[in-house]
């Protein structure tokens, strides 16, 4: 087996395991009749194209090394959409308190959105992989972030790789005004929050009450 297929394969592992114990947060409120913070989860292993592009951002040899996964935190990544920007606040205080993963980082672009008009929440993780060696700490990177936000950051993110970063002025221009509009979206929701939740509720009793047995 290849020397990145053997450095990636704890990664490959932590992404999976997070997933699965963090959509079963999710599934935890719905048997508890309780709203979920978290509406879905998605996780990916960093593409080794991707890992060798940050190397040369940060100027670090491309072979796998402890200096390489201390100074890429992202190779496992997760992300946890949320409907309101409210839960994004209670789905760190979940992760915080968790005794299976120690957060070591968190960088709040909510708070202080990027230049580019990036909105979300950072943590990095310090997640134990029980390998054939033993166990290893690995880092991982969980971004919280609401629908709206995932929304425009997966568009921005296309045009990124189209353009690699430098955009026409034109399109600059309607990303940041794209972000404006996400930014809105949100706060009209979180408004009219306590009606969405009550017709949601209403909504999944009905569905249950039609599921034939
Ligand atoms: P991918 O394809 O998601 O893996 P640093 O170098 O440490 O100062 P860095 O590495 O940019 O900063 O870390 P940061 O700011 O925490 O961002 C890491 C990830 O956040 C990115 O990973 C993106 O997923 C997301 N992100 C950050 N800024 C933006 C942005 O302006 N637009 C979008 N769409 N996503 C952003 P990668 O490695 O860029 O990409």
């Amino acid at each position: 087996m290849g020397q990145w297929e053997q450095f990636l394969d704890p990664y490959k592992q932590a992404v999976n395991e997070l997933k699965v114990k963090l959509k079963g947060v999710r599934t935890h409120y719905s048997v508890h009749n309780a709203t979920s913070p978290i509406e879905f989860v998605t996780g990916r292993l960093k593409p080794l194209a991707s890992i060798y592009d940050k190397t040369l951002e940060k100027r670090i040899p491309f072979v796998p090394s402890e200096q390489l996964a201390a100074e890429i935190p992202d190779i496992a990544g997760v992300r946890l959409m949320c409907q309101f920007v409210d839960d994004i606040e209670s789905v760190v205080e979940l992760i915080r308190k968790r005794h299976d993963m120690r957060v070591v980082e968190e960088r709040d672009y909510i708070s202080n959105k990027k230049q580019s008009g990036y909105r979300s929440y950072h943590l990095i993780v310090e997640y134990p992989v029980q390998t054939i060696h033993g166990e290893q700490k690995i880092l991982a990177e969980i971004q919280i972030r609401t629908l709206a936000m995932n929304f425009w950051a997966s568009i921005e993110h296309s045009l990124n790789y189209k353009y690699k970063g430098d955009f026409p002025e034109n399109i600059k221009t309607r990303l940041q005004s794209a972000a404006e509009a996400a930014f809105r979206l949100d706060e009209e929701m979180s408004l009219i929050r306590n009606e969405i939740q009550e017709a949601q509720v209403y909504f999944t009793e009905y569905k249950e009450q039609s599921t034939p047995g």
